[in-house]
């Protein structure tokens, strides 16, 4: 395949050369911070560190760490490093609890963000002759953005479609010939399943690439959508808090994901005890802003579990590169593309006068997440009357839906019937296989 790149210069430089540039941005970004984030400046100061002590990226290790507990303190505008006049927009993604973290951006921060999407098209094949068609959902979540930002720079037509009603996404992905889809791979799975219920076969398909990521999945998932959907499929990564898709991304050879390290220095750790591991190591992923304006963490602790590699990568590109994550160091489950924390269920039961013994169980089934919580009835709430308890259900799950996004389905079960554990509760059954 010859390769497109869409920033050629940093998409091939020497480790040498780009290690310069990222040293370079370091000092000028921690400087940034500390003079325009009280909250960071604190944690420096409390860690004895002086942005003068930041000569570059060999510093780095002395900063201290941003973890999601910090977002969630500093919410809502805590960590903004730059006057509100200077922000364009937001988007936003679960908190542990009831408290969502929200990102801020300058139009400087959307511009990188959406250069970084714009390589992730390009090495996928992607160019102006393209339709793409992104199907991530819009809004909040930062698929639909960044895609669709990222699409516009290349120059393909871009259809907005957001995620959901498959039929109106078949009907235009055929009657306009989309050749890139952007999607979450579980809904590229459900369209691909669709589309062959409808009785099109691969190569009635105008796809040639897929962009999926959000979360986890598998090579044989990879395998089967390339199958069914006649296409390449690319894996793409990325969080909210550091701009949301385009982080990382994948290239032809479908061997991990190039890291955009002139803006996103990426470092392992051991979750346990901070320290840095060496290239090669599974650990805790940290990712440094090193040129967001509006909300630049330092050294923010993503909790997946990853390891890095500088291997030589047969598309050219020198960038780092990362393996697929291999799981998260807390509790935080991806279902359906949305991220659920265990913590945010015990919220709602709790405020809705439930006791918190419950049960989540998440399956995959046909490549789609299914989303069950099983809750004990108190013995004030308990009934055995069938309408009551319909009743009840359908009432938690609407206060679920509200606090994560998506409805899972609630059996109530009799009190005391959830298996008390002596350790540590069981929390979470997921039956999936993702890695
Ligand atoms: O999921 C941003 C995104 C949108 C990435 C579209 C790719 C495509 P959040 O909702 O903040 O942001 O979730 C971030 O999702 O820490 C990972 O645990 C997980 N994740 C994201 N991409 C992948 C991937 C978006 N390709 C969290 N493989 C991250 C596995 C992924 N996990």
């Amino acid at each position: 395949m010859t390769q497109n790149y869409y920033h050629k210069e940093i998409e091939t430089m020497k480790p040498e050369d780009m290690r310069k540039l990222q040293s370079e941005k370091l000092v000028k970004q921690v400087k940034h911070v500390y003079e325009n984030v009280p909250y960071y400046r604190n944690l420096m100061d409390e860690k004895g560190v002086k942005p003068e002590d930041i000569k570059g990226i060999d510093d780095l290790h002395k900063l201290p760490f941003l973890s999601k507990t910090d977002l969630r303190d500093a919410y809502p505008y805590g960590l903004l490093a730059v006057p509100l006049e200077k922000c364009v927009k937001i988007h936003s993604t679960s908190g542990t609890t009831g408290r969502r973290v929200v990102a801020f951006y300058t139009q400087n921060d959307v511009d990188l963000w959406e250069d970084c999407c714009a390589r992730a098209i390009m090495a996928a094949g992607g160019t102006n002759k393209d339709v793409c068609q992104v199907s991530y959902g819009y809004g909040l979540f930062t698929g639909g953005a960044g895609l669709n930002g990222g699409s516009h720079k290349v120059g393909c037509l871009t259809l907005p479609m957001s995620s959901g009603n498959t039929d109106r996404q078949i009907q235009f992905m055929m009657d306009l010939q989309a050749s890139i889809l952007c999607c979450t791979p579980s809904y590229a799975a459900y369209i691909g399943e669709t589309l062959k219920e409808q009785g099109y076969r691969p190569e009635d398909i105008p796809l040639k690439a897929g962009i999926f990521g959000a979360e986890p999945w598998t090579e044989e998932m990879r395998r089967s959508i390339e199958a069914t959907l006649g296409i390449k499929a690319y894996d793409i990564y990325g969080l909210t808090e550091t701009t949301g898709p385009g982080v990382a991304f994948e290239c032809s050879e479908q061997n991990g994901m190039h890291i955009n390290e002139d803006h996103f220095y990426a470092e392992i750790i051991d979750p346990d005890t901070g320290e840095v591991l060496p290239e090669g190591s599974k650990g805790e992923l940290v990712f440094t802003s090193l040129d967001k304006e509006a909300f630049p963490l330092l050294r923010y602790r993503t909790r997946d579990i990853c390891v890095l590699s500088r291997k030589k990568c047969s598309c050219g590109r020198t960038l780092i590169k990362m393996a697929k994550p291999m799981g998260r160091t807390d509790d935080m489950l991806i279902i359906r593309g949305v991220n659920v924390f265990p913590s945010q269920i015990e919220t709602v039961l709790l405020k809705e006068g439930y006791e918190p013994n419950y049960q989540i169980i998440v399956d995959r089934v046909n490549n789609t997440d299914t989303f069950e919580v099983k809750v004990e009835m108190t013995a004030e709430k308990f009934t055995d009357k069938v309408s009551d308890i319909l009743k009840m259900e359908k009432s938690l799950a609407g206060s679920m839906k509200t606090m994560l996004g998506i409805n899972p389905t609630i059996h109530l079960v009799a009190p005391k019937s959830i298996t008390r554990s002596e350790g540590k509760a069981v929390r979470i059954i997921d039956k999936r296989k993702l890695v």
